[in-house]
């Protein structure tokens, strides 16, 4: 199932509160149609019981289900696509095993990774950040800033790039705007929505923003 849209995608996370299939319930309950299951560090058994207990969630809300990584688990249990990041298993590989009607999201932090990754393949978006700090992800490439998405989407334009740009990195409510102002097609959020004293109105507050765009 290809998405007709790569607006609102949130990340699937745990924290004191919520379990990770807590955080996707609060997100599609908020009206979120595109989740992210994205767990580190866990054994491949739980990872699939999770998996496939959020793809179930996502299915009775219509929504698409995509999982960080790993490409035989997206397969094997079929869910609707993969993301997958710079040390991942390559795009142009991950198609030939999940063929073309799979979404595949691929990580970028500049301009150049775009022009490198579309030598070989084009993933049907790219995952670009980070916006700004944040400690859900380890590891951070530099910050992008609004100057930095502006830079990227203006030579996407110069290159005659057409894939959609999801802006990801600490992103909140307030940040939205100005985002998609500069050209970015959407964003992904995780703590945005996890943090909020009211995490299923953020959600219905962060949809309202981003679809009456
Ligand atoms: N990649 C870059 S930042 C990030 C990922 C997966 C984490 C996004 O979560 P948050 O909590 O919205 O910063
Ligand atoms: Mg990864």
């Amino acid at each position: 199932m290809r998405l007709n849209n790569y607006k609102l995608q949130f990340i699937t996370h745990h924290t004191n509160r919520y379990s990770h299939i807590d955080s996707a319930r609060i997100a599609l309950e908020g009206g979120c149609r595109w989740i992210q299951l994205r767990i580190k560090g866990t054994s491949d058994k739980v990872l699939e019981e999770t998996a496939l207990a959020v793809q179930k969630m996502c299915r009775a809300h219509g929504a698409t289900f995509i999982v960080d990584d790993n490409v035989l688990l997206a397969k094997r249990i079929g869910a609707d696509g993969v993301h997958l990041g710079k040390s991942d298993m390559p795009i142009s590989e991950a198609r030939k095993i999940l063929g073309e009607d799979i979404i595949i999201g691929g990580t970028v932090n500049s301009f150049e990774d775009i022009a490198t990754t579309l030598q070989t393949t084009a993933p049907d978006y790219f995952g670009c950040g980070p916006y700004r700090y944040t400690t859900t992800k380890q590891n951070l490439a530099p910050i992008l800033g609004i100057e930095g998405y502006s830079e990227i989407v203006r030579k996407m334009c110069m290159h005659h790039i057409n894939i959609p740009i999801v802006a990801i990195g600490g992103i909140t409510k307030s940040d939205i705007p100005a985002i998609l102002s500069c050209g970015a097609d959407g964003i992904a959020l995780s703590s945005g929505i996890l943090s909020a004293e009211n995490p299923i109105n953020e959600m219905v507050e962060i949809a309202d923003i981003i679809y009456k765009k």
